[in-house]
């Protein structure tokens, strides 16, 4: 996390998008010498950002490089909460062992973590999730809810529903929600929910929401194994697409629904994730812990749990599972 003169700099040049600020300006904003501005400045450049100077004038970002550094995510970004906060990595085993330290050390809400790469990325139930480096968004973000435990689960529909929003802005794709956590592009997972927390037993500290989105990967970058059932934005869209501003995007959309959510509780998130979900109204086999069930889904319950009617019309309530679709 950097020095509140760099992040006031980024805030200034968000603010005033594509005009040319007065060193002067800055300066005064900032509170320092014209000198320190030059020099902060200069730290951008090296960093990659493209910076103009013009005489008279003064500066302007007028493109960034193509990393999601924190200064990369907090040039453009216009949130109050998420994303306030951020800690970036080049490398990290898991960006959710990060949060979790984080959470515990009092990060505020709305702190984010985000890496380049995840040498030990995890999935549900300890899978692997393949992180590979500076190709997709790898990132977790600190929740402080003041909901009951039961109610956590909901809180993986929100930031799904965020990422469908996101994805939606940013290209001409469809994607579709697999309850509870997959997003799919044509059948294949663009992205996975992780969502831990760290709770006492009638009383949430913090949620931690994973979110893993494959972004720029060829079909070649994926293992063998994963190539029928992953795909990423550019394999579906064909054009690169910049992950910063993908992250930025994220944030927002959850921080709207986040407060949605917070005022006027699930319902209004619960209609709009069932119109993005693939699942309902289908034949679907539900794999749980105690075997499987096999039956119609019928749609989710207010508290975010899958119902599924089976072929004698009973109704299940299914809490956690993986779902497969009928083809
Ligand atoms: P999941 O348990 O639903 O999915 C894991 C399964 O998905 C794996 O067993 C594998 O079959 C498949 N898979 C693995 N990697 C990929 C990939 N890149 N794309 C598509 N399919 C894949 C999903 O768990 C939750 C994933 C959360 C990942 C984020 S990344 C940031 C944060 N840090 C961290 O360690 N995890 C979360």
């Amino acid at each position: 996390m950097q020095t509140d003169v760099r992040k006031k700099l980024l805030e200034a040049f968000t603010n005033h998008e594509d005009e040319y600020l007065s060193g002067q300006y800055l300066a005064d904003l900032i509170g320092c010498s014209r000198t320190a501005v030059w020099k902060h400045i200069e730290d951008l450049r090296k960093e990659g950002f493209t910076l103009e100077a013009v005489r008279r004038k003064g500066y302007r970002i007028t493109q960034t490089s193509k990393t999601v550094s924190e200064n990369e995510i907090r040039l453009g970004l216009k949130t109050n909460t998420l994303g306030q906060q951020i800690h970036y990595e080049e490398s990290v085993e898991s960006t959710q062992k990060i949060a979790h330290r984080l959470a515990y050390d009092e990060a505020p809400e709305g702190t984010l973590v985000v890496a380049e790469e995840q040498t030990c990325g995890r999935g549900r139930m300890d899978r692997a999730w393949h992180s590979p480096k500076y190709t997709g968004i790898w990132m977790s973000l600190i929740l402080r809810p003041n909901i009951p435990p039961p109610k956590a689960p909901q809180l993986t529909l929100i930031a799904a529903v965020a990422v469908v929003q996101a994805m939606e802005q940013m290209t001409s794709l469809t994607p579709q929600i697999k309850w509870p956590n997959d997003i799919l592009i044509a059948g294949k997972k663009v992205t996975g929910i992780l969502t831990e927390l760290q709770a006492d037993s009638d009383r949430i500290i913090s949620v931690i929401i994973g979110i893993g989105m494959n972004v720029n990967q060829k079909e070649e970058d994926f293992p063998e194994e994963l190539r029928k059932i992953a795909t990423s934005l550019m394999q579906e869209e064909g054009v690169e697409i910049d992950r910063a501003a993908l992250i930025r995007a994220v944030l927002t959309k959850l921080e709207t629904l986040y407060q949605l959510y917070l005022e006027k509780g699930f319902y209004p998130i619960k209609l709009l994730w069932e119109s993005y979900a693939i699942s309902i109204g289908n034949n679907i086999t539900a794999r749980t812990l105690t075997g499987n069930i096999y039956g119609k889904a019928a749609g989710i319950t207010e508290d975010g749990v899958l119902l599924v009617e089976d072929l004698e019309g009973k109704t299940h309530h299914i809490y956690s599972a993986d779902i497969e679709l009928e083809r």
